[in-house]
C-alpha cells in the first residue's frame, strides 16, 4: 500500500485502485496505531477514484518529521570518505565507524527545506565535488515502530566533507540538498531483505552515470539505527531516516546544473529531481 501526497491531499493506493484519505492529517495519519491494517480497512470501506495516480504533481510524501541519515553502513561509502579524507587525516574516523556499535547517524533536512518528486535538488556554489546518494529511507513513527519506507537523495559535497570531516553539517544540510518520494510504501512486513537500488543520472539526454546494489549489502540492520535514533531523542510526529549510500559515482564525477537524477527502489517507485545551484 502506498501513501502519497498531491497538493495537500493524502492518496492511498493500493495493488488495484485509488483513494482519497478524508480530512487525515499526515502526521497524524502516518502516527496511526496499525497504519497497515487502518489503510487496508479504508480501502474495503470507501469508494475509490475514478482516477490513477499517473501525471498527479506529487508532492514530498512528509508532514512535520524531521529527516536523519545514517552513514558509512555500505563497504563502498566506508571506502569513498576514507579515499576522499586521506589529505585532511580523517580517514580513520570512517574506518572506525564502520566496526563500532555505535552508527553513525547525522540530521540531514526539516520538511520545509526537502525537494520532493520532480523539483529541483541543490548543490552549493562554493563546492566543485557533488554527489547524490540513493538511499532507502525508513520511516518509523512516534512509538520508534519502522512502518513505512521511502527513496531518499542525501545529495552531499565530497570536497567540503572531505576537507575536514567537521565540516558534515555544512556537506550535507543546505536548501534542497536532500529529496524524498514518490510515496511512502506501508507494507504488511518489512520490505524484502533483497530490495535492489537503481540510480541513473542523465546529462544532454546521456546516461553519464548508472548503478544498483542491494540492501542486503548493508552492514547494519534498520532495527539498529532507528534504535540509537530513538536512544535519546523523542519524535513525537514520527522520522525518516535514510540509511546510508552503497553507490559512489567515480571520483572524477561530479553534479552539473541541469543534470537529472533518477532513483529508483523495488516496491517503491522512482523519484527524479533535475541539479540546480544554490544562490
Ligand atoms: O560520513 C559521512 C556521511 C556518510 C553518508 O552519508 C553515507 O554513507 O551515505
Ligand atoms: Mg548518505
Amino acid at each position: 500500500m502506498k501513501l502519497f501526497k498531491v497538493e495537500g491531499t493524502v492518496l492511498l493506493q493500493t495493488t488495484s485502485a485509488l483513494y482519497k484519505l478524508d480530512n487525515q492529517s499526515w502526521d497524524a495519519l502516518v502516527n496511526q496505531k496499525n497504519l497497515h491494517d487502518f489503510l487496508d480497512a479504508y480501502a474495503k470501506t470507501h469508494e475509490p477514484l475514478a482516477s490513477t495516480i499517473d501525471g498527479k504533481q506529487l508532492d514530498a510524501p512528509i508532514g512535520s518529521q524531521e529527516i536523519w541519515a545514517a552513514g558509512v553502513t555500505y563497504l563502498r561509502s566506508k571506502e569513498a570518505r576514507m579515499d576522499e579524507s586521506k589529505e585532511s587525516g580523517a580517514a580513520d574516523f570512517y574506518a572506525k565507524v564502520y566496526e563500532a556499535k555505535r552508527p553513525e547517524l547525522f540530521f540531514k533536512s526539516t520538511a520545509a527545506r526537502c525537494a520532493g518528486p520532480d523539483q529541483e535538488v541543490l548543490i552549493r556554489r562554493d563546492s566543485q565535488w557533488n554527489v547524490p546518494e540513493p538511499e532507502l529511507t525508513l520511516f518509523a513513527n512516534a512509538s520508534g515502530k519502522i512502518v513505512g519506507y521511502t527513496i531518499g537523495n542525501d545529495i552531499s559535497s565530497r570536497d567540503i566533507e572531505g576537507e575536514n570531516p567537521l565540516y558534515l553539517p555544512q556537506a550535507k544540510c543546505y536548501q534542497r540538498s536532500a529529496s524524498i518520494g514518490p510515496c511512502l510504501l506501508v507494507p504488511s512486513k518489512p520490505i524484502d531483505a533483497d530490495t535492489q537500488i537503481h540510480m541513473s543520472i542523465e546529462r544532454s539526454n546521456e546516461i553519464v552515470f548508472s548503478g544498483s546494489i542491494s540492501i542486503n549489502q548493508m552492514k547494519r540492520k534498520h532495527e539498529e539505527l532507528i534504535g540509537y535514533l530513538f536512544m535519546a531523542m523523542d519524535f513525537p510526529q514520527g522520522v525518516y531516516l535514510m540509511t546510508g549510500t552503497c553507490l559512489v559515482p567515480p571520483n572524477d564525477f561530479t553534479l552539473s546544473v541541469d543534470d537529472v537524477i533518477h532513483i529508483s527502489i523495488d516496491g517503491i517507485g522512482s523519484l527524479r529531481n533535475k541539479v540546480a545551484v544554490k544562490q
